[in-house]
């Protein structure tokens, strides 16, 4: 209940700022995309992680969620196109839960908001499904994102790998894109389980034509290995922490 009321209190008062982790390209060493990350900078300076209250937000206050999830989206698209019109080549990807997808709002908002953004290219926006143990009712979600993709937008599923249905949701839904848990990617490359789902998670993706994310590459040698396996495009510490979006416009700036 505090907590709740704290945080409607902070998004009013500007306290939520969106941070970006570059998606990378190697052996290219080329910035492919960004991944938008909620944080709560408090006025004492100190940080708060979106895992720390949005579960409790979706769970008790689902009007606040959707209020975070739009001021989420607004951010990263005015960002996206600012980065667009700065000549960066590169997708901002957008953390959004199964729940807020499912949300009846969830459509009308993304296309109102596009559409004040005319000028942006619709692929630059990607929606990276969480938490998809809420999904559920596939053929619903496969709707929504139907329809979301004939606004130009397109789709990564987050966590692949973890819960229930991931390879159900690659087979049942609109993808682009999956994302390998770092749970699998942190024993590579000694690892033998984890290797092989690696190995499994990129041979499903090239059947149904997606490409695929490492998520929490924190080491050289790992990032050798997810090459070695044939993953080019990894996320993580070992490539770059998330920055504000001064420090990404430098880091792109510097790379170019
Ligand atoms: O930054 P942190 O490690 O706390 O992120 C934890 C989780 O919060 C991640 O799984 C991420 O998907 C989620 N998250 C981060 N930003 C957002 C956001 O803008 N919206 C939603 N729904 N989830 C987010
Ligand atoms: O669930 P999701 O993948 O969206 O979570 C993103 C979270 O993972 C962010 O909070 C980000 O700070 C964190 N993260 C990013 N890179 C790494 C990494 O290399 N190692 C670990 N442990 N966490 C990471
Ligand atoms: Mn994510
Ligand atoms: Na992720």
């Amino acid at each position: 209940e505090r907590l709740l009321n704290e945080v409607a209190q902070a998004l009013g008062s500007g306290e939520f700022v969106l941070h970006y982790q570059p998606i990378v390209d190697l052996p290219s060493g080329r910035t492919v995309a960004v991944e938008a990350l909620l944080r709560w900078i408090r006025p004492d300076g100190s940080l708060r992680l979106p895992s720390a209250f949005i579960p409790e937000v979706e769970r008790h206050n689902p009007r606040l969620m959707q209020d975070i999830g739009r001021f989420v989206l607004e951010s990263a698209v005015r960002q996206a196109e600012t980065w667009f019109r700065a000549g960066f080549s590169l997708t901002v990807a957008v953390n959004v839960s199964a729940r807020e997808l499912l949300e009846e709002g969830f459509l009308p908002t993304l296309a109102e908001l596009l559409g004040r953004h005319p000028d942006l290219p619709r692929e630059r926006l990607m929606l990276e499904i969480t938490e998809t143990a809420a999904l559920e009712k596939l053929a619903h979600a496969r709707s929504i994102m139907n329809a979301c993709r004939g606004l130009g937008v397109r789709f990564a599923i987050d966590d692949f790998g973890t819960g229930y249905a991931s390879l159900t949701n690659l087979r049942e839904l609109p993808v682009d894109r999956v994302k390998i848990d770092r749970s699998f990617v942190a024993g590579l490359p000694a690892a033998q389980g984890d290797r092989a789902v690696v190995q499994a998670i990129l041979r499903v993706a090239q059947v149904f034509g997606v490409d695929v994310v490492a998520e929490g590459v924190e080491t050289p040698t790992q990032a050798r290995a997810l090459q070695a396996l044939g993953c080019r495009l990894m996320q993580g510490y070992g490539l770059a922490h998330p920055l504000p979006a001064a420090q990404i416009t430098d880091w792109l700036r510097d790379a170019k």
